[in-house]
């Protein structure tokens, strides 16, 4: 019975990739049962397959996910490309914390790239930048697709891992993807100047083989960045930053707000810690705590 790997859903078919590297159009036999909840197959799953007298492929064992992401669906990645530009549109810190404490939230290996860098003439911005994310504990890359640079370092982190790239549409995910693996050729789009936002180009989920291992999903990634589902008492062990600090407050179940005695605000206090992630801390605390007020 050859197992392999979903590298791509279409419309009801699955196309696994055998061990010997032939590709198998296959069909799910019914819906499988993880922990207790169906599932369906997902792009990324190792899977086993069956093939009928007729020749066509079926799933027949969908095996043990270790990620499981839900917006894109896609199974057993181990890292996540985030993805800012520095300019068109503009370097914005808010959605990158947001990305952030949803990548930690899946257990996913980070690595923060910054790209257009050629858009950039003086770097006091991008040494900032560095600044919070290296503290943080994050790998901090800077590429360029029109010099071109920097794109070694970003190919050396994808070597053997299978990566998912986030971040807003126009970017630039889709043309560093193709510098990478310049015979894929995805879709890019021009950013419309008046809008200062790129169009949705990326629309199936795939994984892609890269030439030294490893694999790449080219999607728009965690595209739902809701915090439904989530305790304020889980956000602060998202902030990478705030782990050292966040176990001596003083008191049990700190929420790091007005709290006495807390050595999250004392780390702020110390520029440990900026007060722009601080401050989006608190404003990702208070929408969780809507999300629960809605809830209940
Ligand atoms: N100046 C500059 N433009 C870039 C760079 N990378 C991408 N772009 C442009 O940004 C736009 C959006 O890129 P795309 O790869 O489609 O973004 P995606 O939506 O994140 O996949 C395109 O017009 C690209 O030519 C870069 O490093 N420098
Ligand atoms: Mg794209
Ligand atoms: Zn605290």
């Amino acid at each position: 019975m050859p197992s392999g790997q979903i590298v791509r859903a279409l419309s009801g078919f699955y196309y696994v990739t055998l061990e010997s590297g032939e590709v198998v159009e296959c069909k799910a036999r019914g819906v499988f049962k993880f922990e207790k909840k169906k599932t369906k197959p997902l792009v990324g799953d190792y899977v086993e397959i069956e093939i009928d007298q007729a020749g066509k492929g079926w799933i027949y064992q969908v095996k043990k996910r270790t990620t499981e992401l839900i917006r894109p669906a896609i199974a057993n990645v181990d890292q996540a490309i985030i993805v800012c530009a520095l300019r068109e549109p503009d370097f914005q810190q808010m959605p990158l914390d947001r990305l952030l404490v949803h990548a930690e939230r899946e257990n996913l290996r980070i690595v923060i790239c910054l790209t257009k860098s050629d858009l950039v003439e003086d770097d006091t911005e991008i040494r900032e930048i560095r600044h919070t994310y290296e503290q943080a504990g994050y790998v901090v890359l800077e590429t360029s697709s029109k010099r071109p640079s920097g794109i070694d370092l970003v190919a050396k982190e994808l070597q053997g891992r299978i990566s998912v790239f986030a971040g807003q549409s126009g970017v630039g995910k889709s043309t560093l993807l193709n510098q990478i693996m310049p015979d894929q050729d995805l879709e890019t789009g021009e950013v419309s100047r008046k809008i200062g936002r790129g169009k949705h180009t990326t629309r199936t989920v795939e994984l892609i083989p890269l030439p030294d291992g490893g694999q790449v999903a080219d999607t728009p990634g965690f595209s739902q960045l809701s915090f439904d589902g989530m305790e304020p008492e889980e956000l602060s062990d998202l902030f990478a930053d705030f782990r050292p600090y966040q176990h001596d407050c003083r008191f049990r179940g700190c929420l790091h707000r007005k709290e006495p005695g807390c050595a999250v605000k004392e780390a702020v206090k110390d520029s440990k810690i900026t007060q722009t992630r601080y401050h989006h801390y608190l404003l990702f605390l208070e929408e969780i705590e809507q999300w629960q007020q809605r809830r209940y």
